[in-house]
């Protein structure tokens, strides 16, 4: 009745903002991401009728505040294994949560494998990233290892929004360097920026148009290897996304002045001919992808941005892990 798994942060290259249904969780754009080697949840489940209710604890502190939405996916999970005990959730994760750093996709991911396992319920990969979905929309990526696309699906019950691996890991072994300019957790949320956006951004349209047409090319880059094809079309992506939510009612802007410079960093070892690309998620900080030989460029030009707080390096790693 207990299980613990480890799955690992991810960063989308062709963002997902925005859904076509709020209560499955169904993303209105697919996406494709990477998975971090060294950002991770560490998520044990424990279903007891010992207990009086669910209970979630983060880096052994008890989350109240995070029960509810914890709770959802434990409930998918016991109507799938016909049961009713109540469970504690026992999370850890590496790196700081809440700051545009996918917090909510290893976070989701390793619950659902866990809760899943704990149970004795052997739900293939796709099953299991469909159930992440309904947690957390980048969770269904968080399964996979590498390159990974997420299908935003058309079936009314969600059963085809799923992710699915691209690319391993090691057939294209790229490095994120990722640049802290801000701690903390973020004003606003990206569930609530993304539904802000659908209801009062006049760009939200035209956002989920020319979302395929990124789809195709992204996915056609990442199978060629084409660095120069993926970082044009992820640093696209990701202005769009961003434009959007700015155009907001009230604007919403995740960056800070840091991460503006990051952005003009990232120009310039572009200029000078360094394998390079940025994308940022709904936080300040500035995802640098790039090739392993200009690993140490890269990290000296970030750490060198005035407002920059830490760098991380991170290269691409594998799917869930039972622990
Ligand atoms: C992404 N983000 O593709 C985009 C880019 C943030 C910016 O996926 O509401 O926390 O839980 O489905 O998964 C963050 O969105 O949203 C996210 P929900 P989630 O990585």
């Amino acid at each position: 009745m207990k299980a613990r798994v480890r799955a690992r942060a991810n960063i989308a290259l062709i963002k997902y903002w925005g859904k076509a249904d709020d209560r499955l969780n169904i993303p209105a754009v697919g996406s494709i991401s990477v998975t971090l080697d060294r950002l991770w949840s560490d998520t044990e489940v424990e279903f007891s009728d010992e207990l009086s209710g669910d209970e979630f604890l983060l880096g052994g502190t008890s989350r109240p505040d995070q029960l509810a939405r914890a709770s959802n996916t434990l409930d998918l999970v016991r109507e799938l294994a016909g049961v009713t005990l109540p469970a504690r959730v026992s999370s850890e994760n590496n790196f700081p949560t809440g700051a545009g750093l996918a917090s909510s996709a290893s976070g989701f991911a390793a619950l659902s494998a866990a809760a899943t396992r704990a149970l004795g319920l052997e739900l293939t990969e796709r099953e299991l990233s469909v159930l992440a979905r309904r947690g957390s929309g980048s969770a269904a990526r968080s399964i996979f290892g590498g390159f990974v696309e997420m299908h935003a699906g058309s079936a009314v019950d969600g059963s085809d929004s799923y992710a699915e691996p691209l690319l391993d890991a090691a057939a294209w072994p790229l490095v994120v360097v990722i640049a802290i300019t801000g701690r903390g957790e973020k004003p606003v949320g990206s569930r609530s920026g993304m539904a802000a956006s659908a209801a009062t951004s006049p760009y939200y349209s035209a956002w989920v148009e020319t979302s395929a047409a990124d789809l195709a090319l992204g996915r056609s880059a990442i199978l060629a290897k084409d660095f120069a094809a993926l970082a044009r079309v992820a640093e696209h992506s990701c202005l769009k996304m961003h434009a959007a939510a700015m155009a907001n009612q009230p604007p919403l802007l995740y960056w800070n002045p840091a991460t503006v410079a990051c952005l003009q960093a990232c120009a310039a070892l572009q200029a000078a001919g360094t394998p390079v690309f940025f994308t940022i998620d709904a936080g300040p900080q500035v995802k640098a992808v790039c090739t392993p030989d200009v690993v140490p460029t890269v990290v000296t030009a970030l750490r060198g941005v005035p407002g920059v707080i830490d760098v991380i390096e991170s290269g691409l790693g594998p799917g869930l892990e039972a622990l």
